[in-house]
């Protein structure tokens, strides 16, 4: 079993993978490029492999860290992700949330330094943040290696039960007009779990993605006249309605879940 580690830089990643692998990892480089691939097996379970991926704050294609990590992910097909989460900056770690979230992999999502949450007497309501997101949400101090065994155990149920939960409802109705449109025109050409996925990114027209998908030009010319009414419609890119979206459904979000005893308090630490 396989179960890939991926989260912002600086969420903590290295200390989890480090507490769950011990001193089984094997360290070396993404295929064609200086970008360092880390694996290791999860320590009392000889056939589950943690993969360490790049620290990364999303899936779109400007990076080698990101091209790295989602062709990992789309292409090797992890049998879960633990997505571990700065549980101090949740509006900047959610937005790879969002995007992971759409992979249709079953997903753990890991609010790391919940030491510091907890200290501060900040709540998070960890239930509705897991149902939002359409994954399991748990709380974790990587530092402390408190909860650490506990979501590795989490993301290996998962992915015994391929549980997958709906996708998270980011989008409002005209993008998903345009989604639904691509989603019947790419449908065959894409895996059912990863439709939604691959949707976003035509949306977004997405270079890589567009040449993966070698669609006719009929196809391509339709696709394109949805896109381009969406846009006029929110008077926007399609790449900029995408992201602005995300980051108010993250803020809907939050303020849903977190409740913060001293409200004013703006400071993380
Ligand atoms: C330094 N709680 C707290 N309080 N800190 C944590 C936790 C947690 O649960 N988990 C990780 N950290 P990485 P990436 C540091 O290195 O694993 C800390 O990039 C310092 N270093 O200890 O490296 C962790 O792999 C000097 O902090 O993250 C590390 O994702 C002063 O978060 C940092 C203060 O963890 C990033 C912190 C010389």
């Amino acid at each position: 079993m396989k179960i890939a580690l991926a989260g912002n830089p600086n969420s903590g990643k290295t200390t989890l993978f480090n507490a769950l692998t011990g001193s089984t990892q094997y360290v070396g480089n993404w295929p064609g490029v200086t970008v360092e691939k880390k694996d290791g097996k999860l320590k009392g379970h000889k056939d589950v492999t943690i993969q360490d991926l790049p620290g990364i704050y999303s899936l779109s294609p400007y990076t080698l860290e990101e091209v790295v990590t989602r062709r990992y992910l789309i292409n090797e097909t992890p049998d879960a992700i633990i997505n571990i989460i700065d549980g101090t900056n949740l509006e900047r770690n959610l937005y790879l949330t969002t995007q992971l979230a759409e992979l249709g992999i079953p997903m753990v999502l890991a609010v790391n330094m919940y030491d510091i949450i907890e200290k501060k007497g900040d709540k998070i309501d960890l239930d509705q943040l897991g149902q939002l997101f359409g994954c399991k949400a748990v709380t974790l101090s990587a530092l402390k290696n408190k909860g650490t065994q506990e979501v590795a155990e989490e993301a290996i149920k998962l992915a015994h039960n391929h549980k997958v939960s709906e996708h998270p409802h980011v989008f409002v109705g005209s993008v998903e007009h345009a989604l639904a449109h691509i989603e019947e025109s790419i449908e065959n050409k894409v895996d059912a779990s990863k439709l939604r996925w691959f949707a976003v990114k035509v949306f977004e027209r997405d270079e890589k993605v567009l040449a993966e998908l070698k669609l006719d030009q009929a196809v391509l010319n339709e696709i394109e006249g949805h896109i381009a009414d969406c846009e006029k419609e929110m008077d926007d890119d399609s790449e900029s309605i995408i992201t602005n979206q995300r980051y108010t459904f993250i803020k809907n979000s939050i303020n849903k879940v977190l409740t913060k005893k001293n409200p004013h308090q703006t400071l993380s630490t």
